[in-house]
């Protein structure tokens, strides 16, 4: 069996999911804005043998009519968040192996500034840093706060790679490698090394230098998620480790074999250059039935309301006002298509009743440390995955609990794995020699480019 990865699925919030754990009197992350929340759950997934922290991000909220409604603040729906940026920077010292995974928008981020600071954050972090690219989840209400034209949900993947585009030039083309010296006697960096970038886009222009020089790993890994025909172009395109969800493992398995076959269309190895990583969720107990009253404990704290309004953030849609009975692949949005199509076949009814127990996150294992190891070994062959991303419904209890009892199984009772050693997060996850882009990959083109002026 393949050694596969692992991440925990954080966010700069009290509330990651639209339920109401964040109620849960063992939950820490109601203190999401203090930096020693941050410190401890760092130490717990470095220590615990974790692969990388994740941590998503959106800018915009949920409305219904155009109205946000007040149970988005009562339940901490969306606002209030931190720049998870800032979070991972103050991460740096406390962590040596951990990879570190940044959600960065292509809508509203302006593409000069946010690559410099990524470059930053590999710099500082000894390439460890993973940028999770996003057309942006709440695009609408998000172009509204940034005084921007809201843009459709294709429309926002031209954008993403015309920002993609622009990016590889200066993470990757702007300066060279080995264009950095530093040698006193002589030179600081080669003048011949540092290129110039123009950039004419339909939506990103941009003429001079980088501003940052060449970081460990050049470009951070690409994180990419998305199940839109659209989302998976983009992911088999660009993504390295594209993260999926879903409860029903033959709609994961079909998200799998598609990413991996668009991989192939652009020319990279489905496997090799491409890990998918799939989204979990899991309750341990030292049997299944203590595990189960420990799910229904959690469950207490939601409250029903919040349902409705959570599935409105992502999708625009209201799904109170239509029939239980209408299926939900025949409603449409210009927002998350992910979140329709995650459910496949099933009913309004259904959706909403699932919504109401889990959020956003999938249906959770539950059961013995045995149990959920077996059934997540189980998911990942059937489904062909390389890994799983841990979201955590309580924290840092709920990681303690899978770092603690279901990893050490899953990596046959050794939690510092051969990957554990490796610092550079390219070379752990996807397995390769050098820390930087695959030469398949599309962006590494742009390290050949060696003209004065890169077009
Ligand atoms: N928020 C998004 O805006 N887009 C997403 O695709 C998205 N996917 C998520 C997947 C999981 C498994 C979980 C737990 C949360 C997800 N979120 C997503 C919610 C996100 O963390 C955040 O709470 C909201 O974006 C509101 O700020």
């Amino acid at each position: 069996m393949k050694q596969l990865l692992f991440g925990v699925f954080e966010n700069a919030q009290s509330n990651d999911s639209g339920t109401a754990t964040w109620r849960h009197p063992d939950n820490e992350r109601i203190h999401f804005d203090s930096l020693e929340y941050w410190v401890n759950i760092a130490k717990i997934c470095e220590t615990g043998g974790i692969d990388w922290l994740f941590l998503a991000d959106a800018w915009g909220w949920s409305e219904i009519d155009d109205v946000r409604p007040a149970i988005c603040d009562v339940e901490a729906l969306d606002l209030p968040r931190l720049d998870p940026s800032i979070v991972i920077a103050a991460l740096l010292q406390s962590t040596k192996r951990l990879g570190l995974v940044i959600t960065g928008s292509t809508l509203v981020e302006a593409p000069y500034s946010f690559v410099r600071r990524m470059a930053t954050l590999d710099h500082l972090s000894k390439g460890r840093i993973g940028w999770n690219i996003v057309t942006t989840g709440t695009a609408d209400t998000a172009a509204d706060a940034f005084g921007q034209a809201r843009v459709e949900h294709d429309e926002r993947y031209k954008m993403a790679e015309d920002f993609i585009e622009l990016s590889y030039k200066l993470f990757e083309g702007a300066w060279q490698p080995d264009a950095v010296e530093r040698d006193r006697l002589g030179r600081y960096s080669d003048p011949e090394k540092v290129h110039r970038v123009f950039h004419e886009g339909p939506f990103f222009k941009c003429d001079g230098y980088g501003n940052s020089h060449y970081s460990p790993q050049g470009t951070p890994v690409l994180f990419q998620a998305g199940s839109s025909p659209r989302g998976l172009q983009f992911a088999g395109k660009h993504g390295e480790c594209i993260f999926v969800s879903g409860d029903d493992t033959s709609i994961v398995a079909e998200q799998t074999r598609k990413i991996r076959a668009e991989a192939v269309l652009n020319g990279r190895d489905p496997y090799k250059d491409i890990k998918v990583i799939c989204a979990f969720s899991c309750v341990v107990g030292d049997t299944k039935h203590q595990a189960y009253e420990k799910h229904q404990e959690i469950l207490k704290h939601q409250n029903l309301d919040v349902a409705a309004a959570s599935y409105a953030m992502f999708t625009g849609l209201d799904l109170s006002k239509y029939e239980p009975e209408t299926k939900i692949k025949d409603l449409k949005t210009e927002l998350s298509k992910t979140q329709i199509l995650r459910f496949g076949d099933a009913s309004v009814g259904e959706v909403l009743g699932n919504w109401h127990a889990n959020g956003v996150r999938p249906e959770p294992f539950i059961g013995t440390p045995e149990q959920i190891s077996d059934a997540m070994s189980y998911m990942a062959k059937a489904a062909d995955l390389d890994g799983f991303m841990f979201t955590p419904m309580s924290q840092p209890s709920s990681t303690i609990d899978f770092v603690s009892k279901v990893l050490p199984i899953m990596r046959g009772n050794q939690v510092n794995t051969p990957n554990s050693k490796i610092q550079l997060l390219r070379q752990k996850l996807m397995g390769s020699l050098l820390p930087y882009l695959a030469e398949s990959h599309p962006g590494a083109s742009y390290r050949h480019l060696k003209s004065k002026n890169l077009k």
